[in-house]
C-alpha cells in the first residue's frame, strides 16, 4: 500500500486543480454513522433512507425531527477526523482544493478547508415546510418546547435544509460541482458508495474529462473501477499518509 500511495503522491504532484468528492464515509473516524451502518441504539430499528424523505417526515413529523435532532446532537459533539484534517492540508498543496461533499455535518469546514460545495445541504440550517421562508438556525427556535417547532414567519412547519430523497439538489451547489469536475486535473474520492445520485455521477464525469481519480475506502465501491488508484483503507490513516508523500514529492505551495 505505501507504494501505491507514493505513486499516487508522484500523479498529484503534477496536478494543479483537485476536487475532493467525500460521502458519509470520510466522517465514520468522527464517530458519525454512515447511512449503510446500521443505526445504532434509538435508531436501530428505523431505515435513513425512509427518514430522509418528504414522505417519511409528514408520515411522522416528530419522528424524524427527532432523528434529526440526535443527530445535530452527535455532530455538535464530533470532531473533525485525520482525514478532514488531511484535506484541508491540500490545500497547501494545490493551486485550487474544492471539497464537494455528499455530507451535511459541516467538519471539513471546521477542520479547515476553505471551498466547500454542500450538495446535500446542513444540518445547522432549517427552513419552513413551504420553503418560503428559509435560512433558520436552531436558536431561531430554541424557545419552542414543541416537535417539530413551527416556522416564526409563518407557523408552518420547520424541516432541516437538506436534501431528502426525491428532492433536487441546490442548483447553484450541483452547477459549480459539475462544472468543478469537467475541470480538475485530479479528483480524490473519499468514503461514499458511489450509489447516491446525481451526486455519484461527479466522479464518472471528472475520469472522463480526463481527470486522475484516487478512490479511499475501505471497501470496494461504485467508483472503485474508474478509479486509476484505489487506496483501500479508512480516510483518516490513508489521506495523512498521502500528504506525507506529497510533501516527500517536494511540493510547495504553486505559484
Ligand atoms: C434526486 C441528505 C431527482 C439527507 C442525502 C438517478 C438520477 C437521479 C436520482 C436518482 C437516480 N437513481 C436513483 C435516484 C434517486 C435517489 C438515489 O440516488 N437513490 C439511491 C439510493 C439509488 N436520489 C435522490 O433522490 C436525489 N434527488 O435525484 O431528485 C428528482 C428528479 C425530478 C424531480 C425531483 C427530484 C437526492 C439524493 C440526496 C439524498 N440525501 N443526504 C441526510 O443526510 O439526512 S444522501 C445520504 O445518503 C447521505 O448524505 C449520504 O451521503 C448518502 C449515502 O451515500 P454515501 O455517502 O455513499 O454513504 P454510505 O453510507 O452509503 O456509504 C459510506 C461509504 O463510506 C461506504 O462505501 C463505506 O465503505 C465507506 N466508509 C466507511 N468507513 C470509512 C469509509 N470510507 C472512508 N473512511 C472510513 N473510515
Amino acid at each position: 500500500m505505501e507504494r501505491l500511495i507514493q505513486e499516487a503522491a508522484r500523479r498529484l504532484a503534477d496536478t494543479r486543480r483537485v476536487v475532493v468528492f467525500t460521502g458519509s464515509g470520510v466522517s465514520r473516524e468522527s464517530g458519525l454513522q454512515t447511512f449503510r451502518d446500521p443505526q445504532e441504539g434509538l435508531w436501530a430499528k428505523y431505515d435513513p433512507m425512509e427518514m430522509a424523505t418528504m414522505e417519511g417526515f409528514l408520515r411522522d413529523p416528530k419522528l424524524v425531527w427527532e432523528w434529526y435532532d440526535y443527530r445535530f446532537g452527535m455532530v455538535e459533539t464530533a470532531q473533525p477526523n485525520p482525514a478532514h484534517h488531511a484535506i484541508a492540508a491540500l490545500e497547501r498543496f494545490f493551486a485550487t482544493v474544492t471539497v464537494v461533499t455528499q455530507n451535511i455535518d459541516g467538519l471539513h469546514q471546521r477542520a479547515g478547508s476553505t471551498d466547500v460545495v454542500e450538495l446535500h445541504g446542513s444540518i445547522r440550517c432549517y427552513r419552513c415546510l413551504s420553503g418560503a421562508h428559509t435560512g433558520f438556525t436552531r436558536a431561531d427556535f430554541a424557545d419552542q418546547a414543541e416537535m417539530p417547532p413551527k416556522c416564526p414567519q409563518c407557523g408552518d412547519l420547520l424541516r432541516p435544509e437538506v436534501v431528502w430523497f426525491g428532492e433536487m439538489l441546490p442548483e447553484d451547489a450541483l452547477e459549480r460541482a459539475f462544472y468543478l469536475a469537467e475541470q480538475c486535473h485530479a479528483m480524490i474520492v473519499v468514503g461514499t458508495t458511489g450509489e447516491v445520485q446525481p451526486a455519484a455521477t461527479l466522479p464518472h464525469l471528472a475520469s472522463r474529462a480526463g481527470a486522475l481519480i484516487i478512490d479511499v475506502n475501505p471497501n470496494r465501491d461504485l467508483i472503485t473501477p474508474i478509479a486509476d488508484f484505489y487506496l483501500q483503507g479508512p480516510g483518516g490513516e490513508v489521506l495523512p499518509r498521502l500528504v506525507s508523500a506529497l510533501r516527500l514529492a517536494g511540493r510547495g505551495k504553486l505559484g
